[in-house]
């Protein structure tokens, strides 16, 4: 089976072909999860796993499992995963890569008339990025007793619209209990969202595990009041004194480079009104760094920074800390397989620690788990113009097959 090779022609035209539910006029994708755009693509994908010969379930979070069957299915199965919902301006491979390449692989697996020992189960988790409903992967962390089933489907997007009547409303509400069965091992490829393996002219990132992420909600209530007739000195500016909070909050993490990132991602102002002065803003925290010591520090000066500015600019302040993940590293089997892989294919690699986050971080708290990275262009990503090459896209695929068929061979090396 070494010479097998997954057929790139076919995954790149894929992944073409599925960037059409949710594409967007700059050539991206706007797939928001329970979303029409991702009961579109699930549709797709059901078929198209049914079609490779696999057995498709849902489960209750809606995340949707093919099964293809081994030679010995009482085996846990060795599992390939990832998402196919996406930012609001997002890319074509997020997510996408990683689900489109593990169908590539059954697919090659089917053309060579392969079975493995253990079954092979491809997975489509609902709701990794956390943009429409927080927290971010949600549906894996549900799997990975992270968080609890009726937590998840209480959630609200900022339209108001519940987590379990959008599930229902698409139709993907499964009856498969969440996280009632074990994998023996899970794999995950996705485009690395950075700079770091393009810059060094790097192939394959070996990624050895993820930084920590901090998420919070901040809501600055100062008062409303007319922009002609209100002097500056009796102003309470709940949107002056958020910008002043956004920049204390970059400069947080200037003072933890070079590793720290931070991120105001979301900002809402009330009334939103050209001649009102802004008496109420609500905006989001991203804050992130692979020590959590550090990230512990930065959460400190988070909370004295917003206190402080609050205070001076008489206004109130709420901060809440709604969700955090602590930095982790993957299985050190899996790490090797997929380095093992890389080499055995002779492309150029590195070990890598993810900066974004990913469904593999829940998984590896249930699975032997391990990831593979490939170059995007310009590490540019949650961005339209994301883009990668068929070739890196091939090359990854290949490895995520190697990885998979090598971890499959061992464990049954190890039956003997
Ligand atoms: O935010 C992240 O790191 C991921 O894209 N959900
Ligand atoms: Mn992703
Ligand atoms: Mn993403």
């Amino acid at each position: 089976m070494k010479e097998l090779q997954v057929n790139g022609q076919r995954l790149w035209q894929t992944i073409m072909e599925t960037a059409r539910f949710g594409g967007t006029e700059k050539g991206g994708v706007c797939r928001l999860t329970l979303s029409d755009a991702d009961r579109q693509v699930r549709d797709w994908f059901v078929s198209e796993c049914e079609a490779a010969g696999c057995a498709v379930s849902i489960d209750e979070m809606g995340s949707i499992f093919a099964w293809r069957p081994g030679k010995m299915d009482k085996l846990l199965p060795v599992a390939i995963g990832s998402h196919l919902d996406t930012q609001p301006s997002g890319g074509k491979f997020d997510g996408i890569a990683g689900v489109l390449s593990g169908l590539e692989v059954l697919r090659t697996l089917n053309e060579a008339g392969y079975t493995t020992d253990a079954p092979l189960e491809l997975i489509d988790w609902t709701n990794e990025e956390g943009s429409r409903f927080t927290p971010p992967m949600l549906a894996s962390g549900v799997f990975a007793g992270v968080f609890e089933r009726d937590f998840a489907y209480a959630v609200v997007d900022r339209d108001g619209k519940r987590f379990v009547e959008e599930l229902e409303r698409i139709g993907y509400r499964g009856q498969r209990k969440c996280g009632d069965y074990k994998l023996g091992a899970y794999f995950e490829l996705h485009i690395e969202q950075g700079p770091v393996l393009e810059a060094e002219n790097k192939t394959i990132g070996v990624v050895t595990g993820m930084q920590g992420q901090k998420w919070y909600e901040v809501t600055v209530t100062g008062q409303d009041a007319h922009a002609g007739s209100t002097p500056m000195r009796l102003r309470r500016d709940a949107l002056v004194a958020c910008a002043r909070m956004v920049e204390s909050i970059q400069k947080i993490a200037l003072n933890h480079a070079p590793l720290a990132v931070a991120t105001v991602g979301l900002v809402v102002v009330r009334p939103n009104s050209r001649n009102v002065i802004p008496g109420s803003v609500f905006f989001t925290v991203d804050l992130r760094h692979p020590d959590d010591d550090v990230l512990l520090q930065m959460d400190r000066e988070l909370r004295e920074k917003v206190n402080a500015i609050a205070k001076e600019s008489d206004v109130e302040a709420k901060l809440v800390n709604n969700w955090n993940v602590a930095a982790m590293e993957f299985d050190r089997e899996c790490i090797n397989q997929v380095r093992n892989a890389a080499e055995a294919l002779g492309y150029r690699h590195r070990d890598i620690i993810s900066g974004a986050g990913h469904d593999a971080v829940y998984i590896a708290r249930v699975a032997p788990t391990g990831m593979i990275f490939i170059p995007c262009e310009q590490g540019i990503s949650h961005n339209e113009l994301e883009k990668t090459t068929s070739e890196y896209i091939a090359a990854g695929a290949n490895v995520l097959l190697h990885t998979v068929l090598a971890y499959d061979e061992a464990r049954n090396e190890a039956r003997r």
